[in-house]
């Protein structure tokens, strides 16, 4: 499925852009489980207010403080086929499996009504890979991307930078050194005379970008605008199951991970687990009971039950 011409994009540039990938019925099916999520929240989907940087129920906010529509919506891919059939779409997975060397696992959803504003960074930050590299994102563009919108931006070659090591010894972001990862990668990014580019995107167009590529999302300059996209990320079966997550097959080369929904602050989104059983006292007939069973004699003396 990889043309030569993917494999240097990927390679050297980190990212492959692939215009019209999906079908504007495709495209639209998903605008509407978008709207319908925003006129009537269901109560699991936890959002981002890109406003406040508030996370909460989208049910929580009230409807006139939904109309602004800037929001990160988490996850839909938990609850949404239709969110699924489009991030592990066949070509999708075929794209990703060959980029990745594994079958991807569809561990999260992002969607996005306006620019995200994103400073610079790389994924495998936050949502790093067991193994280095082992991770890679879509963005779907679900309408035409105006230049005031806030554009998807990003660094080709960046994701060749080596990997910033954090005082704990991983490449995990921490709060404390987030300035000291930045400075880091301006240099390099100077360094190496690496220039920044826009994705000018046009309604279905399909980005990929690898774990370690700088990007992130441009000023808005119309607050008015909408820049409609779903962005995906992944990580590889391999190195899901090494970890014990519970991955669901899409098909035979994709999965999704089934796991909890963002935890909003304040909440618990996940049963707690039950509290361990207290240890039995150790009493006479456990003592007895025990050597019985050590020497063959236990079944014997057992006290007849029922
Ligand atoms: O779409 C954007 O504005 C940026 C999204 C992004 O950086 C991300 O989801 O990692």
């Amino acid at each position: 499925m990889l043309t030569a011409e993917h494999r240097r994009s990927w390679e050297q540039d980190g990212y492959l852009a692939l215009p019209g990938f999906f079908t504007a019925e495709q495209i639209d099916r998903l605008n509407a489980l978008t709207d319908a999520a925003y006129h009537n929240p269901p109560g699991w989907l936890v959002v981002d207010n890109l406003r406040t940087g508030r996370r909460a129920r989208l049910s929580d906010f009230a409807p006139d403080e939904r109309t602004h529509r800037h929001y990160k919506l988490n996850d839909l891919y938990l609850e949404e086929p239709e969110v699924r059939a489009a991030a592990l779409d066949p070509r999708v997975r075929a794209y990703l499996g060959e980029l990745l060397g594994a079958p991807p696992v569809l561990c999260n959803s992002l969607t996005f009504e306006k620019g995200s504003q994103q400073p610079d960074h790389i994924d495998s930050l936050y949502m790093t890979p067991r193994t280095p590299g082992q991770l890679a994102a879509t963005w779907i563009a679900l309408e035409d991307a105006h230049p005031d919108a806030g554009q998807l931006f990003y660094y080709p070659g960046s994701h060749r930078i080596p990997l910033y090591t954090f005082a704990d010894g991983t490449h995990h972001a921490s709060n404390a050194e987030a300035q000291a990862w930045h400075a880091y990668i301006l240099s390099e990014i100077a360094a190496r005379g690496l220039r920044r580019e826009t994705f000018p995107a046009k309604k279905g167009d399909l980005f990929i970008w690898s774990a370690n590529l700088v990007h992130g999302g441009s000023p808005i300059g119309d607050p008015a605008r909408t820049r409609k996209s779903l962005v995906c990320h992944y990580y590889t079966l391999p190195d899901c199951q090494a970890q014990g997550c519970e991955c669901v097959p899409q098909a035979a080369d994709g999965y999704w991970m089934r796991r909890p929904h963002q935890t909003v602050p304040g909440t618990v989104s996940v049963p707690p687990p039950p509290p361990a059983a207290p240890p039995e006292p150790l009493t006479l007939r456990r003592v007895v009971g025990k050597a019985l069973r050590k020497v063959g004699l236990y079944q014997l003396f057992k006290r007849p039950s029922g």
